[in-house]
């Protein structure tokens, strides 16, 4: 497996090493750089668990975060002058619709000036419905372990596709479905912060429904480029043991076959169902066709392997074992060859000819404005050069987006890990573009 080459100084790949046409962006999301004290935006279960000791380091909050809400001009500026084809952003929908329901114009109206502004610089939107700031008032009502959310969130979806539908590139409802419902509601890791299987089957399969209830709405208002973006790590056996190869096993049903099977051949994986039967909601097999809707691309969010192996207590007594690789500051290992094989393997198993694109991708580096970030320079490069491999292969991969354009609040982290291609300087809000931004503006030219 690579090793990272943290001397890196520059990218020796360059756009005309992908084929014409392929897409760069980089993403961002609402909730991690706009500011959610600003402009009218309700309580999120964001606030809520920050509030719970414990939960969220210092326990901070998105309230001001980059403060992107004021600033966004300067930031849509960054992106262009990178070179940057497109924007993924998100749209909050506690800023939307800040009890779930009722609309704040304020907060509709800011996305149509982001999505103008884009427009207006020659950068394409890219939106994600979704990207985790559940209105408080949902939260509280059940959240994601009631039926009564995906469709509130498909009333959401109307909202945004009536207003700014027409001028999207392309659009996925949920970002990252397993964090919205495994890692929130069984590892108790992101808001609400519950440890409960019977909570996270429901939720499962209600964010599932939900990306299929906006994929419906954003067809019959003929909004364009409908897709799905879904987080994926490339789980191995810690050792080559039957009992650790079952945990791989049993980890890639829940992290990566459970949406896929779900969104793409409109079936959960067998082995994952057995251990959810008890818990799934009624009838759950007749939204099957809604989740399963054709899609015009898929994404696939990518930043590191997993070594598993068996764990403690009840069903799926999976634990993680640290691997060898070097770790990126979020301590995840660097390992490029698990998205080749994740992007071969989703074309071959889900997906065919179906355009794929990685919709995240990057490194949390401790980062400071006067030190040039050779790390994410290199991380960068080995996962183009992944992407070229998959590309060669014949993985239809048509775009690559970097996580992220600004360092921005790392949910239950805080503001300790900086993701950014651009620094910030939290106290000042000081924008100071990194080695890597300099080095992408360059690769991207040549
Ligand atoms: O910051 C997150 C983002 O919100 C979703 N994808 C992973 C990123 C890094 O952890």
């Amino acid at each position: 497996m690579t090793k990272s080459r943290p001397d890196a100084a520059a990218f020796t790949t360059a756009r005309s090493d992908f084929p014409e046409g392929f897409t760069f962006s980089t993403a961002t999301s609402a909730y991690q750089i706009e500011g959610h004290a600003f402009g009218g935006a309700g309580r999120t279960h964001w606030e809520a668990f920050a509030e719970i000791p414990g939960k969220v380091d210092r326990g901070e909050t998105g309230a001001v975060a980059c403060d992107h809400y004021h600033r966004w001009p300067e930031d849509l500026d960054l992106i262009a002058e990178a070179g940057l084809d497109a924007y993924r952003f998100s749209t909050s929908w506690a800023r939307v619709m800040p009890d779930g329901v009722n609309v704040n114009s304020e907060g509709i109206d800011f996305y149509d000036k982001l999505v103008d502004g884009m427009l207006e610089r020659g950068i394409k939107p890219m939106a994600t419905l979704y990207h985790w700031e559940l209105p408080e008032t949902l939260s509280k009502a059940g959240g994601w372990t009631v039926r009564d959310t995906p469709e509130a969130f498909a009333h959401f979806a109307e909202v945004i596709a009536d207003r700014i539908g027409d001028r999207l590139h392309s659009v996925a409802p949920v970002n990252e479905p397993w964090c919205v419902a495994w890692l929130s509601h069984f590892e108790g890791y992101h808001a609400p912060g519950l440890v409960s299987l019977d909570a996270a089957a429901k939720a499962m399969h209600h964010v599932a429904l939900a990306h299929g209830l906006a994929v419906e709405v954003l067809r019959d208002r003929d909004v364009r480029g409908v897709g799905a973006a879904c987080n994926l790590e490339y789980a191995l056996p810690a050792s080559e043991t039957k009992a650790d190869r079952t945990a791989a096993r049993l980890y890639d049903g829940i992290y990566n076959r459970w949406f896929l099977g779900g969104m793409m051949h409109g079936a959960y994986p067998e082995d994952i169902l057995d251990g959810f039967a008890p818990h799934m909601p009624e009838r759950w097999q007749d939204d099957m066709a809604m989740i399963s809707q054709p899609l015009d691309w898929f994404g696939i969010n990518y930043y590191t392997c997993r070594r598993l192996t068996r764990g403690e207590g009840p069903w799926p007594s999976i634990a993680t074992v640290e691997g060898p690789l070097p770790k990126t500051d979020m301590g995840w290992e660097i390992c490029p060859e698990g998205l080749e094989h994740l992007l071969k393997w989703v074309a071959d198993t889900y997906t065919g000819d179906l355009p794929l694109f990685i919709t995240e991708n990057g490194l949390a580096n401790a980062d400071t404005p006067d030190r040039p970030d050779h790390e994410r320079v290199a991380y960068l490069e080995a996962h183009f050069q992944a992407a070229l491999r998959a590309i060669a292969a014949g993985v239809p991969l048509e775009g690559f987006t970097v996580w992220s354009l600004l360092d921005n609040y790392e949910w239950t982290l805080g503001y300790a890990k900086r993701f950014g291609l651009v620094h910030i300087d939290f106290d000042t809000q000081a924008r100071t573009p990194k080695a890597s931004y300099h080095a992408l503006a360059r690769m991207l030219s040549r």
